[in-house]
C-alpha cells in the first residue's frame, strides 16, 4: 500500500501581505505538530533559469515580456519532478507564489490575456489549497515603501490585484481568501487550521493537474 501523500499548499497575495512570514510560520507549526513539511518559493532564484529571472527582476537585464513569462513557467516545471517526489514521500509543500502570480503579473502588462498567460502552466501539480492574503493597497502602503525591483510600484500592484480577483472566480481551484490586515498570529492561526484540514482530506487523493 502506498503511503499517504503530502499536501501542496500555496500562498499568494500582493506585495507586503506577509506571504513569506506566513509560509515560514506555517512550516514551523506543521513540524512542531509532527508533520513533514518544507517551504519552496517561486521564482526559485537558485537554478540557472532562476538566475536569469533574478537579474531581470533586479533590472540588471531586459527580457522580452513573453520570454520572461515562459522563463517563470519553466522555473516551475524544472522543479516538478522534485515536488512530486516530496509529495509522494508524504512531505507537505508550502509554496510562496506559484502559477497564479505568474498569470497575475504578466497579464497586468498591456496586451496579455489571462488565457495566454495560463497556458504554459497547464498540467503543473495542482495545489490542494491556495490561500490569497488579501490586503487593501492603502494598508499595504502603511507597511512601508515598495522595494526597488521590477513590478514594485503601487499602480502595477493594483492591476495585479485585479488579475488575482479574476483568477479567484475559477471554482476549479480551491481558493481561500485570508484577511491579511490582522495581526501575524491571528492570520497564522487561520492559515494553520485551513492547512491541517487540507492535509487530512487530500492524503489519499491523487495529485491533480492544474487548469486541465
Ligand atoms: P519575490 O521573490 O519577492 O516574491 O518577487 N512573479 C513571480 C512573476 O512575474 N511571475 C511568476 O511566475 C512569479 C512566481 C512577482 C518575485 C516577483 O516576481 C513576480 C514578484
Amino acid at each position: 500500500m502506498s503511503c499517504r501523500r503530502g499536501a501542496l499548499i500555496v500562498l499568494e497575495g500582493v506585495d507586503k501581505a506577509g506571504k513569506t512570514t506566513q509560509c515560514k510560520k506555517l512550516v514551523h507549526a506543521l513540524r512542531q505538530s509532527g508533520r513533514a513539511a518544507e517551504m519552496m518559493r517561486f521564482p526559485d532564484r537558485t537554478t540557472q533559469i532562476g538566475q536569469l529571472i533574478s537579474s531581470y527582476l533586479e533590472k540588471k537585464n531586459n527580457l522580452e515580456d513573453h520570454t520572461i513569462h515562459l522563463l517563470f513557467s519553466a522555473n516551475r516545471w524544472e522543479l516538478v519532478p522534485l515536488m512530486k517526489k516530496k509529495l509522494e514521500q508524504g512531505i507537505t509543500l508550502v509554496v510562496d507564489r506559484y502559477a497564479f502570480s505568474g498569470v497575475a503579473f504578466t497579464s497586468a502588462k498591456p496586451d496579455f490575456s489571462l488565457e495566454w498567460c495560463k497556458y504554459p502552466d497547464v498540467g503543473l501539480p495542482k495545489p490542494d489549497l491556495v490561500m490569497f492574503l488579501q490586503l487593501n493597497p492603502s494598508v499595504a502602503a502603511e507597511r512601508g515603501e515598495f522595494g526597488t525591483e521590477r513590478y514594485e510600484t503601487s499602480t502595477f500592484q493594483r492591476t495585479v490585484q485585479q488579475r488575482f480577483e479574476q483568477l479567484m472566480t475559477d471554482p476549479v481551484v480551491n481558493w481561500k481568501v485570508i484577511d491579511a490586515a490582522r495581526s501575524i498570529e491571528v492570520v497564522h492561526n487561520d492559515i494553520k487550521v485551513l492547512c491541517e484540514n487540507t492535509i487530512n482530506t487530500c492524503e489519499n487523493l491523487p495529485i491533480g493537474e492544474l487548469w486541465k
